[in-house]
């Protein structure tokens, strides 16, 4: 079996051996998924994961935009449409220093099997850019914005490609991004996700990244007859995802003891309560400042510059910032700390060495292309409201997001349990993510 991986893996860094994180994401997939191919006679022979690593299409184009002090700026805009085997392309825009291929072609391989297991009909894409947002005025980022939808509106569409949001891209940026993308085609339609609640947008959909992976946390904790009450929980990030799950865990009875930016975390004794998490969402989101100056505000909160938060003392931790922001030696803390469970509210945030120490622990840890679905899957919903041209309640929509998480949570069950009883979820939610989509592509033929 491994000389099968190993051969898959060498044909997937011939061809993209300058992509090391595409290569960790697919590597991760092979490892899990392989194997199933091997066992099955209906998927063996048939090249579908070679298929599925290769985009169905790559865009890359020049973004020209002008600063406030009259200065032209270049930036790189992408796309990358992988699968479209199930529905349309659908994933969120990334704007940060560090977009390349490689990232958003990791991030698009893991939003297919993500979006598969929601249940729910969307193909798998991503997209971006190398602009960074921060320190832009509003005006800057709309021309940005403006700039890079004149070119990204003619691959898009309601039943085409659908994008929403990501790290840098929230719900400013989405209505800059819609405002364009309805002024060049003259069509008010649901080809973004993440919108506002006057102009299309769902309720729950701010939320549900953060809130679907609390769920899915509590889902895990269920099969080992515990919750959330009382439970210290560490979370990484404060951005839109770190946001909601802190708010869900404190609804839930838990308490949040840590939150980050790409600064340093801060560490509060005594808890980030509801009054807090208020300070941090405004901070954030309207101020646009530094999780620092939390521990300016909050005497018992202390500030530690440069750091993750993983050396602290936890029941449970949630990932919620960026790809590969704990390693093997930061999940041994975890672990050595009494850490019972490990949910991923950012894609890949986990090394290869971290997953196989939570492992090798039997920790409940579940990667975010489970976890973190709650967010494309209320997007989802998103698209289907604007289709019917009718808006659901907050309860209606967090109900169905609940739903979902467990149907998630119950496929992973059924695909990644193993004979001692133990769930591997990121076998589980591989190969169920797997499974429909190559079923699709089977029926659909060699295309
Ligand atoms: P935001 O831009 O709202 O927040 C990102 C947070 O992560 C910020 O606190 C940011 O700090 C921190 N961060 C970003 N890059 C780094 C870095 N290199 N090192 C340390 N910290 C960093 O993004 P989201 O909350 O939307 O996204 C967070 C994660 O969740 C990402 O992995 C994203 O792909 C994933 N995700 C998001 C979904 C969504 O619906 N938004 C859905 C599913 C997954 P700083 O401000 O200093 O940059
Ligand atoms: O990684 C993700 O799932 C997202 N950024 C959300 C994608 C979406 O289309 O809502």
């Amino acid at each position: 079996m491994e000389e099968k991986i190993n051969a898959f893996m060498d044909e997937v860094k011939a061809r993209n051996g300058h992509e090391p994180e595409f290569i960790q994401a697919v590597q991760e997939v092979a490892e899990t998924v392989i194997p199933y191919i091997v066992k099955h006679d209906i998927y063996h022979g048939k090249n579908i994961l070679l298929r599925m690593v290769e985009p169905e299409r790559l865009l890359s184009f020049r973004v020209a935009w002008v600063d406030d002090d009259g200065e032209i700026h270049v930036n790189r805009g992408y796309r990358i449409q992988m699968n479209s085997a199930i529905g349309p392309y659908k994933g969120g825009l990334r704007f940060h220093p560090t977009v390349n291929a490689s990232v958003l072609k990791f991030l698009a391989f893991e939003q297919v099997f993500k979006n598969s297991l929601t249940t729910l009909p969307m193909g798998g894409g991503k997209g971006g850019s190398d602009f960074d947002p921060k320190g832009k005025s509003d005006d800057e980022v709309m021309r940005f914005c403006h700039a890079f939808m004149l070119e990204l509106n003619r691959h898009i569409g309601p039943n085409t490609d659908v994008p929403a949001g990501d790290i840098g891209v929230g719900a400013r940026e989405i209505g800059f991004l819609f405002g364009m993308y309805k002024k060049i085609r003259n069509e008010f339609t649901g080809v973004l996700t993440g919108k506002g609640l006057s102009w299309g947008g769902s309720k729950i959909r701010p939320e549900a990244t953060g809130y679907g992976t609390v769920y899915f946390a509590q889902s895990m904790l269920k099969t080992k007859n515990k919750d959330l009450k009382g439970k210290n929980v560490v979370i990484s990030g404060s951005g839109n995802v770190a946001q909601f799950a802190a708010e869900k865990v404190l609804q839930l009875g838990g308490k949040v003891l840590t939150m980050s930016d790409s600064g340093g975390y801060v560490y509060d004794k005594d808890g980030i309560d509801t009054d807090k998490l208020a300070f941090v969402m405004d901070l954030k989101n309207n101020k646009r400042g530094r999780i620092s100056e939390y521990a300016s505000k909050y005497q018992s909160a202390e500030y530690h510059k440069g750091k993750t938060p993983w050396d602290v003392k936890c029941d449970i931790a949630l990932p919620c910032a960026t790809q590969n922001e704990l390693d093997g030696e930061d999940a041994q803390n975890l672990i050595d700390n009494g850490c019972i469970c490990v949910a991923e509210g950012a894609n890949m945030p986990s090394t290869p060495e971290a997953i196989h120490a939570f492992h090798k622990a039997k920790i409940l840890f579940a990667p975010g292309k489970a976890s973190n679905a709650g967010g494309v899957a209320t997007s989802g919903l998103e698209m289907s409201q604007n289709s019917l041209r009718i808006s659901w309640t907050r309860e209606e929509v967090d109900e169905r997001l609940q739903g979902i998480m467990e149907d998630i949570h119950d496929s992973c069950i059924e695909y990644g349990k193993e004979e001692d009883g133990y769930c591997n979820y990121v076998k589980g939610a591989n190969i169920a993510g797997f499974v429909k989509v190559a079923d699709a592509m089977l029926a659909q033929g060699v295309i």
